[in-house]
């Protein structure tokens, strides 16, 4: 399939997003953490439900985005009670694919994703997401402190692992064995069922938060995962540019990535967005105004074989915005398409 661009990061398919979707020209729909029921797997049926819903619309389910943490955390620090979830976890890929999802996206970082402003001014004062190194650092002897940087949405089903400074510590080799653990047992269950297990990286890029290390902060974790995958072809990645971008080196990061992965057809899908700065200190912003060209990130994307779907992600929050971003949304998809559409043109036109 050509490259294309999708909606997504909700939870609930509401009649309203299905129509913006059609109203915004896309056809394909993405979900981030869909409201579904079960506390530690998902059924089949309840995922087709969702799947008939976007397609009685003449829309294309292209992909749902994590689990709850909740449902694989033990996997993540290697705790008692890793197998039940891994089996659990087996479970869900299998009424994934059998509703007919092809992919599944997910993370390694039990610490989530990390913020130290939530609308921090980007371009004629649209709020945007910021990390500060140094605003984590001067809070680090202090654990709740360190919880106000997480999402408020995680905590309630688990404690989660955040250490002050001083305190216990989950290496990166240890993380590196979870994740081998993990990939090990799940892999040969969505190869069976057609599922490619899409890998985002680690957000923000910093070798550790609150006392677990992180995996997926520099081009080399992504090799290596590689490598330990062992060829499987459900093994892929969800790149994110943005994080990508946020990894020092910034830019180039993102062209190394896609040269090296989308040849191989290994980019599932992608997260198009980007930051100013990158880590220790970064804000997102609006697409064309970041770390890279998105124009020049295209025609590598084209140029490499990549045909998957591109997704806006995040995106600043405009002037009377709604809690999704709406008018945000709008800018990034109509930037997206424009690009695609000029490069469906240069192509027909040589
Ligand atoms: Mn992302």
């Amino acid at each position: 399939m050509a490259i294309r661009v999708a909606v997504g990061q909700f939870h609930e398919l509401t009649e309203e997003k299905l129509r913006f979707a059609a109203q915004i020209g896309v056809k394909g729909i993405q979900m981030n953490n869909p409201t579904l029921p079960g506390d530690t797997r998902w059924e089949e049926a309840d995922v087709r439900a969702l799947v008939e819903r976007v397609e009685a619309h003449g829309l294309v389910f292209e992909a749902i985005e994590n689990v709850p943490t909740h449902f694989y955390h033990k996997v993540m620090l290697g705790l008692p009670g890793r197998d039940e979830q891994i089996e659990n976890y087996c479970h869900t890929i299998r009424a994934v694919g059998r509703a007919g999802v092809p992919i599944l996206g997910y993370h390694f970082m039990p610490n989530s994703v990390w913020r130290t402003e939530k609308l921090a001014p980007t371009r004629g004062g649209a709020g945007a997401t910021q990390f500060d190194q140094a605003v984590v650092d001067a809070a680090s002897h202090d654990p709740d402190a360190l919880r106000r940087f997480m999402p408020t949405t995680l905590g309630h089903a688990f404690s989660m692992p955040v250490h002050a400074k001083g305190g216990a510590v989950i290496s990166e080799d240890e993380m590196w064995s979870n994740y081998k653990y993990f990939i090990d047992a799940v892999l040969p269950v969505a190869e069976e069922e057609g599922v490619m297990l899409a890998l985002h990286p680690d957000d923000p890029p910093t070798p550790s938060l609150g006392g677990v290390a992180r995996l997926f902060y520099r081009p080399w974790g992504f090799y290596n995962a590689f490598e330990l995958a062992k060829g499987s072809k459900a093994w892929g990645l969800d790149l994110c540019l943005g994080c990508c971008s946020e990894m020092p080196g910034g830019r180039d990061n993102v062209h190394e990535l896609i040269e090296f992965f989308a040849p191989k057809g290994r980019i599932a899908y992608i997260h198009f967005r980007d930051v100013q700065g990158t880590v220790p200190n970064f804000t997102e912003c609006f697409i064309g105004d970041g770390n890279f060209d998105p124009a020049e990130v295209m025609v590598q994307l084209a140029r490499t074989g990549f045909d998957g779907f591109l997704l806006d992600d995040h995106v600043p929050k405009m002037d009377g915005d709604s809690d999704w971003n709406h008018r945000g949304r709008s800018h990034a998809v109509g930037y997206l398409q424009g690009l695609i559409r000029m490069g469906e043109f240069m192509a027909s036109a040589r």
